[in-house]
């Protein structure tokens, strides 16, 4: 099965996508790209992933797709040899995902809500708990060079939106979340990671994601408004 073709349907910009892409660079699996126009969704994204119609999705032969970004990396980490994206033992394992969950669930939510939600209550109470979430990511990564170790692994991988994506977000929203001074660990390690040979080589340019985010500010302040975390 592990030579059956890869393809990656994706869309430029997308740190979903970029997650699904790095762990395919990683374990050196050659893969098609297919990128996306989100507001003009193509027939092949509509049928391989009806049920949330996003990308990234990955197709390896004939079988049906696979979602989820990090459905997708778990995938190609056990389908596929090369360096290892998540530890060997059970408890690692399990300690992966949780950090990855609370990467998704805690850091990503309330990020989104500090960044983008007008000036008030709710914008505050949000940034103070983007804070503390970063702050025990922070902790976690401890003194090691990446979440995964000594190389990257999955809460690397599932944290790459804060890593390249968080600045370009404070640039446009004006709202900077993260210092140095606050967390230098965590900015040590997003050096480290946008610096990995394998990351560099599928990390959207940095002007790009900016010209390409501005255009759309007020639809994320207005997403913002209307599911606010607070
Ligand atoms: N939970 C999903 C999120 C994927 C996601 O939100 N993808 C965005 C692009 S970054 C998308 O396809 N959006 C299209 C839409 O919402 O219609 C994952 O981890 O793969």
């Amino acid at each position: 099965m592990g030579e059956a073709p890869v393809k990656l349907i994706s869309s430029f910009g997308s740190t979903f996508s970029h997650r699904a892409e790095v762990a395919l660079r990683l374990k050196r699996v050659p893969y098609e790209l297919v990128l996306e126009d989100l507001p003009n969704k193509s027939e092949l994204l509509l049928t391989h992933n009806p049920v949330h119609k996003k990308v990234p999705v990955l197709l390896h032969g004939d079988r049906p797709a696979i979602c989820e970004s990090l459905v997708i990396v778990e995938y190609i980490d056990e389908c596929f040899a090369g360096p290892p994206l998540l530890p060997a033992d059970p408890h690692g394992r399990a300690t992966a995902r949780f950090w990855a969950q609370f990467i998704d669930e805690k850091c990503m939510k309330s990020l989104w809500a500090a960044l983008w939600m007008e000036p008030g209550e709710g914008q505050r109470k949000s940034m103070v708990e983007a804070k503390g979430s970063l702050a025990l990511l922070q902790e976690h990564l401890g003194d090691t060079r990446f979440f995964g170790g000594d190389s990257v692994g999955l809460v690397d991988i599932a944290a790459s939106g804060i890593a390249h994506w968080l600045g370009v977000m404070e640039e446009i929203s004006g709202v900077t979340v993260v210092t140095d001074e606050e967390f230098p660990a965590l900015r040590r390690w997003a050096t480290r990671y946008a610096d990995h040979e394998d990351v560099k080589g599928c990390l959207p340019k940095r002007d790009e994601l900016v010209a390409m985010f501005s255009a759309f500010k007020d639809m994320f302040r207005a997403m913002a408004m209307a599911t606010p975390l607070h």
